[in-house]
């Protein structure tokens, strides 16, 4: 073990080669050089986790000592990705071990590679929780993650024939894991049966009669904040048999029903279905961590006055998924610690908050009475009694009509968006747009009832990920210009801006992106064959794939660049790159991969061409794919139709390391823009306005747009005359849908204008001066997207944290 004063004492590259010998030969018997990268992973990870034990203890005294408010995200999906990189950065020992490393004829990048993606999480939204638990960490307030381990993280995917197949993700098989089985802090959670409520000293309580219980145990992952920060918990719950009710379990079906439970992560993003054990995934993890909250609050800070509680827990609701966290506080605090309903329902208001990260019909979570009543009946009674008050409470007050549009249960449904807002002391959106959204839109009768509640919070991504780690280069080049110091207070980057006419700096990024992008060229090669020219622009669009966010306005624009190839009208030299998962389900996404593969192997494949097209469609987006690419992008595709990307973290992620942007005002693009200036970006596109007049009058007739421009036209006809082969009744699909007028997302309005716009990128790309000169301007601003300032404003006005402090130790 460590003494306390060796976090303090910095890691010389002999201590870590010494270690590294010991570990390899207490786990394996193996040396240096006949260890296997996994060992050798596993062996390095083990000195990573000795190396933050203490500040990770600390963290905890502190916590119980000082009894600082703490926050706990609740989250259904948390996607951290690798930690091993991450986790030595925060500690400050990525340098010495990378050198150690290397001294030894070993690449810590290689060893790395080993590490499974955490991906238990689909995309921006599990992404986005990850981040706020490393800025937590880092910023120096106690959170505390609470989720789901899945045995499953999101499918793997591959492409047969162009067509997405979908693996298992079993992650655990895997050696070195950063998780910490913590038995001694399971508990119980119930499901189904009957309820009885009966009399007991004149307060009624349930008696529960058939019910099955369920035992959740949880494994703790430590988030390492940054330099000096706190080491945090990432809590996720697995599922067992109680060992006391084994009896209970009797067929291998009832024990496969348990496992079940946390077997799988649902691949769904941004879209809802009702099913039985998504709902029992959402209540596990809520019953699961609030009943370890309140543990914590009576054993560790002595408390037993739940009237307090505000003072010292906040709960934080990301998106629906776990707004039964409302109902089960009620039922812990009214059921089991016999505080009155009026008190209680004080305390959950003031504990609770609430994120929301969509405008999109299709996936507000709306469930079943029946459904809950079966499976959670004393949860159904309570959310009935919050519903039934808060149409009493609102009688006569407004109008019935605002009643009936607001309560939770309505159409025997309970609509959890209603249950949260209801429920919460706030409700956020995730860019400025969004949330104006929500307020004069989607939620305007919350807004008008409650206006106090509702705040912005414009999303961030952790710098630390997605500078220092995925693009080294580029961060020793803002430690020679502005110092080291932005690394850790970002506000620094500004300085950048000063380099603006220095001929030296701007060369220096170009040569940069350049290696990143042979970098990338080489991984392409080995994974798909594909030759891509380093020196041709570099067009990226990463993010799931999704009608709204339109890769079918991409794919228009290089069936269009195609045509031109053809007939001999020039072009520069470009690389499309794709990357982009459909949840299995989802016809359409799946259409639209299987026509962008077929294109991208037409076009690939076409001598006319000379190689100044190419399109590369990468198997498998996850967080460490995304380590590769993002560096190495000239062009960010943000072209989402105007109003439905609530606020996109890629983009954020792709200016930090120098891309430019082609957007639509949509979600945070808008404050990239305001960020950067109009002229250090490519805007287009219909505006809000023009949508929602689109929508509001009916007027959206494409057919008459696709006949009136030959242009549009022949990129369109090119999916169904043959041109684009293997794929026609996908390439037919696709079309029925451009034309339709019930088109939700616009994807023809917008095309003139994105051409217009990817013109002007043509234009820029030539003048190679200014192109450095915009994307310096660009990663000098993504501080404003640091998500440690985005936590600090979470922290301070939604929370009301105050900093730990931790006594040094010298
Ligand atoms: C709900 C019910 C049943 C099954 C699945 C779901 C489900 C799962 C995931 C619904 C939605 C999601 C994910 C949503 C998401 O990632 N939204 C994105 O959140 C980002 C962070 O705020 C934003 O930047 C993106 O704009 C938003 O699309």
């Amino acid at each position: 073990y460590l003494a306390e004063h060796e976090r303090k004492m910095q890691l010389t590259k002999e201590e870590f080669k010494n270690r590294l010998k010991r570990k390899l030969n207490d786990y394996y018997e193996e040396d240096i050089d006949t260890a296997s990268t996994s060992e050798l992973f596993a062996a390095i990870s083990a000195i990573v986790r000795d190396g933050y034990a203490p500040q990770w203890r600390r963290t905890r005294i502190a916590e119980t000592k000082q009894k600082e408010k703490q926050v706990y995200y609740f989250s259904i999906e948390f996607l951290p990705g690798t930690l091993l990189k991450s986790n030595l950065l925060n500690l400050g020992w990525l340098k010495t071990v990378r050198e150690a490393l290397s001294d030894l004829g070993l690449d810590l990048d290689k060893i790395a590679e080993y590490e499974p993606d955490m991906a238990l999480g689909n995309g921006g939204l599990g992404r986005l929780a990850a981040a706020f638990m490393d800025s937590l960490a880092s910023t120096g307030y106690t959170g505390n993650g609470n989720g789901i381990r899945y045995k499953y993280g999101l499918f793997k995917q591959k492409f047969v024939n162009g067509y997405q197949r979908e693996l298992p993700n079993d992650w655990l098989k895997k050696e070195g894991h950063w998780e910490v089985r913590r038995e001694s802090k399971s508990v119980l959670v119930r499901f189904g049966g009957k309820v009885n409520m009966v009399e007991d000293n004149g307060w009624l309580i349930p008696q529960y009669e058939g019910e099955r219980v369920v035992r959740a145990v949880p494994y703790d992952v430590a988030v390492v904040g940054y330099q000096d920060g706190l080491t945090n918990t990432l809590r996720l719950w697995d599922a067992e048999i109680p060992p006391e009710e084994e009896l209970n379990y009797p067929t291998i079906s009832d024990r496969r029903r348990v496992e079940d439970l946390t077997s799988i992560l649902y691949p769904d993003d941004s879209n809802y279905e009702g099913r039985l054990l998504r709902l029992k995934q959402e209540y596990f993890f809520v019953s699961a961590g609030l009943q370890s909250i309140l543990d914590y609050y009576i054993t560790k800070l002595g408390n037993k006055n739940f009237a307090q509680l505000s003072d010292y827990v906040a709960v934080h609701i990301n998106d629906t998924h776990p707004a039964m966290a409302i109902a089960e506080l009620m039922r812990l605090l009214v059921d089991e610690h016999r505080v009155d309903w009026d008190t209680a329902w004080n305390i959950t208001q003031k504990v609770m908050s609430y994120t929301n990260h969509t405008i999109m019909a299709e996936a507000m979570e709306k469930w079943d009475v029946n459904m809950m009543s079966e499976l959670l009946p004393r949860i159904m009674q309570i959310i009935t009694e919050i519903d039934r008050r808060y149409c009493e409470g609102l009688k006569g007050r407004v109008s019935d009509a605002v009643i009936d549009r607001t309560r939770i249960i309505k159409n025997g449904q309970v609509q959890m968006a209603h249950l949260a807002i209801i429920g919460s002391h706030s409700v956020n959106g995730v860019a400025a747009l969004h949330t104006q959204l929500l307020e004069t839109e989607v939620l305007k009768d919350f807004y008008n009832l409650y206006p106090e509640r509702f705040n912005n919070k414009t999303n961030g991504i952790t710098l630390r990920r997605w500078l220092q780690i995925a693009n080294p280069e580029l961060s020793d080049l803002l430690d020679q210009t502005i110092g080291k110091e932005w690394r850790s207070d970002s506000n620094k980057m500004l300085n950048f801006e000063k380099y603006y006419h220095d001929t030296k700096v701007l060369n220096q990024l170009h040569e940069i992106k350049l290696d990143n992008k042979k970098k990338l060229a080489k991984f392409v090669k080995e994974q798909t064959g594909i030759e891509i020219d380093p020196t041709a622009i570099f067009d990226v669009q990463v993010k799931r794939m999704h009608a709204y966010k339109r890769q079918t306005l991409k794919l228009l624009h290089i069936l269009k660049l195609y045509q031109d190839l053809k007939a001999r009208i020039d072009h520069p030299k470009r690389v499309i790159i794709f990357g982009a998962k459909a949840a299995p389900s989802y016809v359409f996404a799946k259409q639209i991969i299987k026509v962008i593969n077929e294109t991208a192997n037409m076009i690939n494949n076409d001598p006319d061409i000379h190689g100044k097209l190419k399109v590369v469609f990468l198997e498998n987006y996850n967080v460490s794919l995304a380590e590769k690419i993002i560096p190495a992008a000239d062009i960010s595709e943000q072209i989402s139709t105007t109003t439905k990307e609530a606020s996109g973290t890629s983009n954020m992620k792709l200016m930090a390391n120098g891309a430019l942007t082609v957007a639509t005002m949509d979600g945070a693009n808008i404050e990239i823009k305001d960020a950067v200036g109009e002229e250090n970006i490519f805007t287009f596109g219909l505006n809000k306005d023009q949508v929602y007049k689109y929508y509001a009058e009916k007027s959206y007739h494409p057919r008459k747009m696709y006949e009136e421009d030959p242009v549009m036209k022949k990129a369109v006809d090119a999916l169904i005359d043959g041109t684009v082969p293997n794929c026609s009744s996908e390439g037919q699909a696709l079309v029925n849908n451009f034309l339709s007028d019930n088109e939700q997302f616009l994807v023809l309005a917008d095309f003139e204008a994105y051409l217009k716009a990817q013109e002007k990128v043509e234009q820029t790309w030539a003048q190679k001066r200014i192109w450095q000169q915009m994307s310096l301007v660009n990663i000098a601003h993504s501080e404003r997207f640091d998500s440690d300032k985005t936590i600090e404003r979470y922290a301070q006005d939604i929370w009301h944290l105050k900093k730990l402090k931790i006594e040094k130790v010298d």
